[in-house]
Formats: structure tokens, C-alpha cells, sequence
């Protein structure tokens, strides 16, 4: 439906091209033809939305349009233009001296066109360079209204907000399911100004001090030399830094854990890191930590299937949250707050707030939810918006304010700045994804990129030439008034609080809280990471770190390296487990998980998946339909469209495979070739390809099964029917119900080698 409706409006377009009704302006020559749709697959089915899912209306308290519909003022009318708005009659040649002549410099046309197109990119973002980014809208629950002044917090208050999720290292072009930390960065488009939230998906930070960022992200970022690896954290110089400088260890725990490699973005936890500070409208403050909580549960990848989506679908988390938002499955977190009370000391149940390194246990501190996100539109154009689009931990909103945390402080020097050479000159508030939704009256003038037509003689004040205007506001009329807390009498350092320099008990905390699982993928990924770097006294001073997390995690990675594993050179801390860190251990809403069918071959087999496919549709998921070629699967009822191929699928892109019968037989040599026969026990009869899948999904962890004749073909892949989450069922309808209560769990744990 969505190839018809592409045809439907190039045909449209054409039409349309000429007022006069003829579709090409230029004599003798064809008119042009929709393209032709060659493409075997289609695109997945769009989810009816659910009744709590209808799109809330984006809107802008003041009336003005949002960021999307001003993109969609560009490229309007019915002719090309040069950009001064004259028509063209000719974009294709050049203008020449005769057919085979040279051409001509006075081409104005050719010399704006090339010249528009010479400056097309602009300098990636320094980190966060590979992002996607959605709108939405924020509603506040009110439950905050107690601790601040937020009007966007107030009860029922809805405000269209603006997301970026982005991955640090890498590249603007570099794979979305590298093992990295992700940005989670929310623009709040307030009735009292913009505010940003610019938070991660891991709560903690590899620094204390700002000073050390161009560090840690030198040391992060490919070697200079040979620029590589991309995107990676295994390598030498990473390693190095954060084992010079214990205070990461916390961090790159987190990192290595199933964190590093999110299933999807609608599927990770969001964080402020720092501590902020409320103010209610009394001035009274309370000292709060924000958090993202996805309404889908917290889920991951498997290191294999992450590292075959970074080849097979480098865009998977992009794709993954475009699709779900054009499907109708908009994907929610609440906001929550962890608070504090507001003591000189800032500290809680002796943990620093000010220290970046530290989280507080939500046992200790419960998140308390204080409002809604739901991402409903995707954005029109990705660099108006997802590229321009300019955070800054720095857009506060009265209600909200800083402490002093040096991790923030330089912070807040640094977004403001990195956009004069990333967006080109001060003027980025402008761009429309970087509007405010509030009247702008500021007394910044001129700049490169003005586009504002300022008016008025006295851009000063107090003045007397423009009456006095603009006045000043108060605390009654939503003015940002700083905290004015008292600032401790000391002498000027260059030096961290003592309190600083506990290093380790946070990360053995995080150890102690894991699954067994989720410790055995993060002895992996330390193995793996560590065996990536040459220097030898780099991994045998990670392995000391590592000892003085916790003697079994070195010691399984001592064992991986080769080396002998060292002694702890600190006392162990005594911590109690978090249980809410780990993510393992409970059910969530399966909304939008994705269930691989593979049609089968026999009589009745096309009616019985499309009973199956009709199931999942209804129970909120999405049925990709899977078959040897592309086309449509016939029988008696209506036509089934075939989305992937045997050649297209590829487990990664699955949550659950269930076989709709017995596929059809390996139909050429391409198909034998294309998966090695290797991945099978016996693979004769079934196609290569089916089987790989099968025991890929087996591998990762994933609901597979299937009925009419599916038990053979899962001992052909090696699987034994008998395991866990293997669904073998006398018809369809039984194996999905089946399939939906393991989804719920996100992954069948008691496969992996350690069980839960
Ligand atoms: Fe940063 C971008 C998150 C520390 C300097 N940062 C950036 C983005 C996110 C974060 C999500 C991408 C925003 C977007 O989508 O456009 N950064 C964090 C968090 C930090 C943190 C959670 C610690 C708690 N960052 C940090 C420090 C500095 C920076 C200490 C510098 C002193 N960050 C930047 C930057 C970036 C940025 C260079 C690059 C592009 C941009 O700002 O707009 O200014």
C-alpha cells in the first residue's frame, strides 16, 4: 500500500507539474514516468493505533507552528526555481557553445546549483555525531507542582518537545549497534522558554571535572594516525585512559554491561546524570535527579546479533524508531525524579551528588513519575531538524536550576559554543527546529545568519528612544531568577572534594545487582574489548581495576587474556544490590515486537499464516511475512504480500521466527551459497538460509517455532524441540499465544550458558 501510494502521487506530481495540463515542459522529449517499482518487498503493515495511543495533537502554547510544519513551507509551488524564485526551464545540461562545445561561465544557473551543493555538509557534531530524532509532546502528571515552579511540570500541561538519540563516538555514517553509551537529549518547547534536557542512557559519566572531557573523548574517538576503529571502544587508547583514570571504572562497567548495545531506542532508560536543583514558588529547593522509564521495558542485543545488525542494517535503531512512529505504536517514557533534600552538605545516605561517577539506588531514593513523553511524528527533513536541531544543558526554565557539579559547569560553556562553528554563527535560535514556541524579544542583533528583521532604534537598555521597551519581568511574571545560594568561603584550587575518590564501590554495587546473564555478557565484553588491545600493561591494569571490582569478574577475565589475575588493592566495598539495575526478571508490553513468519509450502499452509498473521497484528506486535521470492503468497483468500525474502531476512530483525509449515526447499545455488551450510546440523531438504535463521534466533535467545511440519526443520537447524522457548504447536493460533508470553520477557534467558 505504501508502494501504490508513492506511485499514485509521482503520477500525481507529474500531473500536476503544468497548469496547462502537459507533463513536461520541454518539447519532443517523453514525459516522465513514475519509476518503477522493483523492490520485491514491502514495507511493514502499519499498526491500527490502540485506543491510548491516538496522536495527541502537537501544538505550540503561543499559536506558532512547530518545527515541522515550518519545514514544510520549503519547496513549495509548481515550477523548479533558482533559489532567487525564477523558473527554470532546463536543469539537466549545462549551458554549452553547441551540443559538444565547452561551457559557458556566464551559466549562472550551473554556478549556484554546484556552488549550493559544494557547501551542502556542515562540521558533524564533535561527539553525538550519529543521531535520530523525533517529535512528541510532554504531559505533566502535576505530582512535581509540590517541588517546583516548572509551568511545564503543572498538571495536564502538555508541551510538543523534540528528541535526539544518538550514539558518541562514531561518525555521522557509522553503525547504530555499536557497544557505546547513547544520548538521550529532549527539547521542551515551554510556555516560559525552551528547556533541554541533554541526558544519557547510562546515569553516570567517565569524568568529574569538565576539564577532562577533550580527553576522555580523544581517548575514545579512532586513533589520529589511521582514524580507526570507528564507533569502537576496543582499542588501545580507550583502554588506556580509563584505567589511568579509576573514576571511569563506573561508567565503562555500565558500558560493557547489556546497556552498551540497546535493542532499540524506545527501549532504553534516559538520564540528567547531574544533580539539578528545584525551586518551588516560594524559593524553597529540593535537589533532584531526572529519569527517563520507557514504558517498553529496558532491553538489549546480544554482542552477536549487535555486531551482524552493524553489517546488515547499520541504520537498525533509525530505522527501528521511524518505523514504530509511522506504524502508530508511539513510544512513551514517563518522566521521573529521584529528590533530595536541598543540605549544605549535598549529599544522600553519604553518597555525593555533586560527583558525576555516583548514582542513587532507586531502593534508597524511588523514582517519583512526574509526567509523560510520546513520540508521535517523525521529522520531515532530517538536516533541518535532526541535524540542526542545537541542545544546551544551559536552557533552564524558572523552576530548574544547576549545582555545582564541575562536570556540568563546563557544560555549559561548551554546547553554547560548540554550535558557533557547528551551525555557523550565533544565530542558531533562529533555525526553526531551534525556536522557541515563546515571543523572542532579546537585544542580540546582527551576526552571521540573521534572519530576524529587528525593528526599533535602541537595542539597549535602560533606553529612552523606544519608550522604555522591552521591560524587565519578575518572579510573578515567570522570570529566571538564579538560587542565591551562599557560595562557601575558600581559597582558589585546581583539585577534587575527597569525596571524589571512591571509585569502586558504585561499580561493585552495579556488579552485585546483575543476573547471572547479564554477568557473563559482561565478562564478555571486557574479554573481548581487552583482547582487541595490543599494550599488555594496558589490559593488566584493566585487570587491576577489575579486581578491586569484584575477584570473580577479573578472574574470568584474567582467564579470557591469558594472564594471571591480580589481588585486590582495595578493601572491597560492603554494598547492598540494586535490584532495579538489572533488566532481567520481569514482563513487559510486547507493543511493536517484531515476529518473522515463514510461509510454508503445503496445502492450507498460505491460510493458516494468514490466521497467524492477523493474531499478531491484534496483539500490537508486527508479522513480517517471509518466503523464498518476492511477490504475493495466493490461496483462496485475499492475496499475502511477501516483506522479506529468503535472501533479506536476517534474524537480527526478528524478536520471534515461526515457521508456517515446512518452507520450500533451497531453490538455488545463490541460496545454498549464501548461508554457510556450517551453520546447521543437516541441512539438507531446507533451504540454507531458513536454517541459519532459525538457529540464529535459537542462539540469541529468541522465541522460534512453528506448526504443520515446523519440528523437523527446527532439528535440521540444530534446535532441540524440547528447549526452552521452542513453541511447537498443532496449529498457529496456540504457538503465538505461546510466542507473546515470551516476548513479554524480551529474551528466553534460560538458554544462554548460565542461565537467569
Ligand atoms: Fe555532551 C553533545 C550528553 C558531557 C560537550 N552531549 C551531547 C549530546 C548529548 C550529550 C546527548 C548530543 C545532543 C544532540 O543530540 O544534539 N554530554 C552528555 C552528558 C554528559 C555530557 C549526559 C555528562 C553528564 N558534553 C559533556 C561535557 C562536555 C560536553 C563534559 C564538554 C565539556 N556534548 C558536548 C558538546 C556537544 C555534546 C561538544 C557536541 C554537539 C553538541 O554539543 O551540540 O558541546
Amino acid at each position: 500500500p505504501v508502494q501504490q501510494a508513492a506511485k499514485e502521487a509521482v503520477g500525481k506530481a507529474a500531473d500536476a507539474a503544468r497548469p496547462d495540463g502537459r507533463t513536461d515542459g520541454i518539447p519532443g522529449r517523453p514525459a516522465p514516468q513514475p519509476p518503477s517499482v522493483v523492490e520485491p518487498t514491502e514495507p511493514k503493515e502499519p499498526l491500527p493505533p490502540k485506543p491510548d495511543q491516538s496522536g495527541p495533537e502537537t501544538f505550540s502554547p503561543t499559536g506558532l507552528p512547530t518545527g515541522a510544519d515550518q519545514a514544510a513551507m520549503a519547496q513549495d509551488g509548481a515550477y523548479l526555481t533558482t533559489a532567487q524564485g525564477g523558473r527554470l526551464y532546463e536543469s539537466d545540461h549545462s549551458l554549452k557553445a553547441g551540443s559538444r562545445g565547452p561551457v559557458l561561465l556566464q551559466d549562472h544557473h550551473l554556478r549556484e546549483k554546484i556552488t549550493h551543493f559544494d557547501h551542502e555538509r556542515i562540521p558533524e557534531r564533535v561527539v553525538h555525531a550519529r543521531g535520530a530524532a523525533a517529535h512528541g509532546v510532554f504531559r505533566g502528571y502535576g505530582t512535581a507542582s509540590q517541588v517546583t515552579k516548572a509551568a511545564f511540570l503543572a498538571k495536564d500541561v502538555e508541551t510538543p518537545v523534540f528528541v535526539r538519540f544518538s550514539t558518541v563516538l562514531g561518525s555521522r555514517g557509522s553503525a547504530d549497534t555499536v557497544r557505546d553509551t547513547r544520548g538521550f537529549a529532549t527539547k521542551f518547547y515551554t510556555s516560559e522558554g525552551t528547556f533541554d534536557l541533554v541526558g544519557n542512557n547510562i546515569p553516570v559519566f567517565f569524568i568529574q571535572d569538565a576539564i577532562k572531557f577533550p580527553d576522555v573523548i580523544h581517548a575514545g574517538k579512532p586513533h589520529p594516525d589511521r582514524e580507526i576503529p570507528q564507533a569502537q571502544s576496543a582499542h588501545d587508547t580507550f583502554w588506556d585512559f580509563v584505567t589511568l583514570h579509576t573514576e571511569a571504572t563506573h561508567h565503562t562497567l555500565w558500558n560493557m554491561s547489556d546497556r552498551g548495545i540497546p535493542r532499540s531506542f524506545r527501549m532504553m532508560e534516559g538520564f540528567g546524570v547531574h544533580t539539578f536543583r528545584l525551586v518551588d514558588a516560594e524559593g524553597a529547593t529540593t535537589l533532584v535527579k531526572f529519569h527517563w522509564k520507557p514504558k517498553l521495558g529496558v532491553h538489549s542485543m546480544v554482542w552477536e546479533e549487535a555486531q551482524i545488525t552493524g553489517g546488515m542494517d547499520p541504520d537498525f535503531h533509525r530505522r527501528d524508531l521511524a518505523d514504530a512512529i509511522e506504524a502508530g505504536a508511539y513510544p512513551q517514557w514517563e518522566l521521573g525524579a529521584q529528590t533530595f533534600p536541598d543540605t549544605p552538605e549535598q549529599t544522600f545516605e553519604g553518597i555525593d551528588l555533586l560527583d558525576p561517577t555516583n548514582i542513587v539506588p532507586e531502593e534508597l531514593a524511588p523514582v517519583q513519575p512526574v509526567g509523560l513523553l510520546t513520540l508521535t511524528a517523525n521529522p520531515s527533513n532530517f538536516f533541518a531538524e535532526t541535524e540542526q536541531v542545537a541542545f544546551h544543558p544551559g536552557h533552564l526554565v524558572p523552576g530548574i536550576d544547576i549545582t555545582d557539579d564541575p562536570l556540568l559547569a563546563g557544560r555549559l560553556f561548551s554546547y553554547l559554543d560548540t554550535q558557533i562553528s557547528r551551525l555557523g554563527g550565533p544565530n542558531f535560535a533562529q533555525i526553526p527546529i531551534n525556536r522557541p514556541h515563546t515571543p523572542v524579544n532579546d537585544m542580540l542583533r546582527d551576526g552571521m545568519h540573521q534572519t530576524a528583521v529587528h525593528r526599533g532604534t535602541a537595542p539597549y537598555r535602560p533606553n529612552s528612544l523606544d519608550g522604555g521597551c522591552p521591560f524587565l519581568a519578575g518572579a510573578d511574571t515567570s522570570a529566571y531568577i538564579e538560587v542565591p545560594v551562599p557560595v562557601p568561603a575558600a581559597e582558589k584550587v585546581r583539585k577534587a572534594p575527597a569525596s571524589f575518590e571512591d571509585h569502586f564501590s558504585q561499580p561493585r554495587r552495579f556488579w552485585l545487582s546483575m543476573s547471572p546473564v547479564e554477568r557473563e555478557h559482561i565478562i564478555a565484553a571486557y574479554t573481548f574489548e581487552l583482547n582487541k588491545c595490543y599494550e599488555q600493561a594496558i589490559k593488566e591494569r584493566a585487570l587491576q581495576v577489575l579486581a578491586n571490582i569484584d575477584p570473580d569478574l577479573c578472574g574470568q577475565v584474567a582467564t579470557g587474556l591469558g594472564l594471571p589475575a591480580p589481588k585486590p588493592t582495595e578493601t572491597l566495598a560492603e554494598v547492598d544490590p540494586s535490584p532495579a539495575l538489572s533488566q532481567v526478571g520481569r514482563t513487559w508490553p510486547v507493543d511493536g515486537r517484531i515476529v518473522g513468519i515463514v510461509a510454508g509450502d503445503g496445502d492450507g499452509a498460505v491460510d493458516g499464516l494468514r490466521s497467524v498473521r492477523q493474531s499478531v497484528l491484534e496483539a500490537g506486535m508486527v508479522p513480517l511475512v517471509i518466503a523464498p521470492a518476492g511477490g504475493k503468497l495466493d490461496a483462496d483468500g485475499e492475496p499475502i504480500t511477501v516483506q522479506r525474502t529468503f535472501a533479506t531476512a536476517r534474524s537480527i530483525e526478528f524478536d520471534a521466527v515461526l515457521l508456517a509449515g515446512v518452507p520450500a526447499p533451497a531453490d538455488d545455488a545463490y541460496g545454498a551459497r549464501d548461508a554457510k551450510a556450517g551453520d546447521t546440523a543437516d541441512s539438507e531438504g531446507a533451504d540454507p538460509r531458513v536454517l541459519r535463521l532459525l538457529s540464529e534466533a535459537y542462539r540469541h535467545g529468541k522465541a522460534v517455532g512453528g506448526w504443520a511440519g515446523a519440528e523437523d526443520v527446527l532439528l535440521a537447524a540444530g534446535i532441540p524441540v524440547q528447549a526452552p522457548g521452542v513453541v511447537v504447536g498443532e496449529d498457529g493460533s496456540g504457538a503465538l499465544q505461546q510466542v507473546i508470553g515470551l516476548l513479554a520477557k524480551h529474551r528466553v534467558w534460560e538458554r544462554f550458558p548460565a542461565g537467569v
